[in-house]
Formats: structure tokens, C-alpha cells, sequence
């Protein structure tokens, strides 16, 4: 009975802050990788608006700006492949991050599935090209780059070392190079403590690292579908414990978060079927507020999936 009433309340507690969540932009788009460069929110997206509607087949990323999370720009194509002239001219634009380092903003690609190229501009909209020849991470290159080198998400310490997070079934971390286009040293599995196939409390992808008050979260999809979860650690490198659900299932195919922290306040970003004629391949982003208990545990995200 004391069970009964306690889910009761739970569940009572959740619905009662349920969150309007709403799409950011009325163009499909997924996988954000939000930003604030130079006070003003930058997402950068998977296009699922130029894709087939069949396969997340688009060749170009896009771009959403915002002051402030509620008047939102379509600021277009920021880059498409054609960029890393190493790639297929049909190779697949997955989810995407971005980072800002000397005065210079950094664009890392999952492209074709099985490579990771990183551009360079000197602004964040647009003007980007390859920092290499070649690609970051390569498949067939690096040793232990996994069977799907996508998904890429960067964190930079406060030491001001930076990490590389990517990969599928098996969750890899790399050190990056100041220069931010440099592999430094040998890519790793990252550990998670807590996993059980059983309860599909396994790692899919769409990792991501951030931290707060000396606490490294790792958040990640646990599969197809998927179900975010996050689990905590003393070092960007892991091993990092299993702690909970930041947000649950939804009714389409894929699942992918990142967060960011902007005066104080932290903001989870995640894609759902928010729009008219959406769906797993039609997904659109949305934002909604993340916060911890007083011990530093994330409370589970209230959305109900559309
Ligand atoms: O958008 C294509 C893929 O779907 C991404 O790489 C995954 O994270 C999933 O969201």
C-alpha cells in the first residue's frame, strides 16, 4: 500500500510540472548541439527537413539562433559535406557538435557513418572549412574507433583539456590536441558502471559530458528506442556509475540530448515528433529545463512523448 501511495505521488509530482514543450523551429530537425557564443544560443542540427522522409539521409546540417529560448532564427546551412572533400557528395550529415576555442569556432561531422571531420570558421554561421585533409576519427584508420565513429560531443575541462565523446554500442572518449583537430592519444571505451542488457539499461549512443561542481555527467541514449539516462564520475575519462533516467521513451525510433548552462540555469535539449507529419526520420527539437536535487542528482525531465 505504502508502495502504491508513494508511485502515486511520484507520478502526481511529475504530471503536476509537466512542460509545454514546444519545437523551436516548424522545420524538421533533430540532434541538437547547443551553444551560447557571444551571449546568443546556437543549435546546430541533423536536417530531417532535406532528408528522404524514408532514412536520415541529408547532406547538410542546419542552424537555430535565439537570444534568449524563445524567439528563435532558421539561421540555414551553416556547412553540408561538400566541405570534406574526402567525403562521398552523398554521404550522410548525422548529428553534429560544435565547439568555441581561440577565437574560433570548431565543427565536428559525423560523416557516412563511419568518419568524423572537423571544420573551422572564424564565425559560427557559416564560412567553414576542413581543418584537415583528411578525416578526425576514420573507421578504417584509428584503432579502436568502433563499428560506428558517429555522434561526436566535445567537453573542455576547466584545465582547458578537451575531450572527444562518439561512437554506438560503445561509448569512446579521445583527448583532443589544443588545436582541436588533433586526436591526442589512444581512443578509449569508456566504462559505465550499472548497465544491464536486461533492464535495456545499455548504452546506445548520443553520448555527451558536462559538469557541474566538480561532478562529470555523461548522458546518453540507451539504444533504438531509447530512454536518456546519465551516470556520474570524478573524471571526464570515466568510469562513470549508472544513476538514472533524465528522459524517457518516446514514441519514435531515436532519442538524443545535450545541455547547456547559460546564467545559471541548465537547459536540456532533445528532438521529439513535435510537428505536423513528423515521425522517426521528421523529428524537431525542443528545450526544457533541467535541474538537480540538493545532492546533485538530475530530476527525470517531465515531457510526454508525441
Ligand atoms: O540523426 C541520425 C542519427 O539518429 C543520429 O546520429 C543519432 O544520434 C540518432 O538521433
Amino acid at each position: 500500500m505504502r508502495q502504491l501511495l508513494s508511485l502515486v505521488l511520484a507520478c502526481a509530482a511529475l504530471s503536476a510540472t509537466a512542460q509545454d514543450v514546444q519545437p523551436i523551429s516548424q522545420r524538421f530537425a533533430a540532434d541538437p548541439s547547443p551553444h551560447v557564443f557571444k551571449g546568443r544560443f546556437h543549435v546546430y542540427a541533423t536536417d530531417d527537413a532535406s532528408n528522404s522522409g524514408k532514412y536520415w539521409d541529408s547532406t547538410s546540417w542546419r542552424l537555430y539562433t535565439s537570444p534568449d529560448l524563445k524567439t528563435w532564427t532558421d539561421a540555414g546551412v551553416p556547412l553540408d559535406v561538400s566541405v570534406f572533400k574526402w567525403a562521398r557528395p552523398d554521404a550522410k550529415a548525422w548529428a553534429p557538435e560544435a565547439a568555441f576555442r581561440h577565437d574560433r569556432y570548431f565543427f565536428y561531422a559525423p560523416v557516412g557513418g563511419d568518419k568524423i571531420g572537423v571544420a573551422v570558421s572564424n564565425r559560427p554561421d557559416g564560412g567553414f572549412v576542413d581543418a584537415r585533409s583528411d578525416a578526425l576519427v576514420d573507421k578504417a584508420r584509428d584503432a579502436n574507433a568502433g563499428d560506428e565513429p558517429i555522434d561526436p560531443a566535445v567537453f573542455i575541462d576547466k584545465d582547458g583539456q578537451a575531450y572527444l565523446y562518439f561512437g554506438t554500442r560503445v561509448p569512446k572518449v579521445v583527448k583532443l590536441k589544443a588545436d582541436m583537430k588533433t586526436l591526442d592519444g589512444p581512443i578509449l571505451d569508456l566504462q559505465i558502471a550499472g548497465l544491464s542488457k536486461e533492464a535495456k539499461r545499455t548504452y546506445g549512443e548520443a553520448p555527451f559530458l558536462h559538469e557541474r561542481g566538480g561532478v562529470y555527467y555523461f548522458t546518453y541514449s540507451t539504444g533504438w528506442p531509447g530512454q536518456i539516462r546519465y551516470a556520474t564520475g570524478s573524471s571526464p575519462l570515466g568510469p562513470f556509475t549508472d544513476r538514472g533516467v533524465v528522459l524517457d521513451y518516446l514514441k519514435i525510433s531515436t532519442n538524443h540530448q545535450a545541455i547547456v548552462e547559460h546564467e545559471g540555469k541548465t537547459w536540456l535539449f532533445f528532438h521529439d515528433n513535435l510537428l505536423p507529419g513528423g515521425g522517426s526520420q521528421r523529428r524537431s527539437i525542443a528545450v526544457a529545463p533541467l535541474t538537480y536535487q540538493a545532492d546533485g542528482s538530475i530530476r527525470q525531465v517531465p515531457h510526454t512523448p508525441r
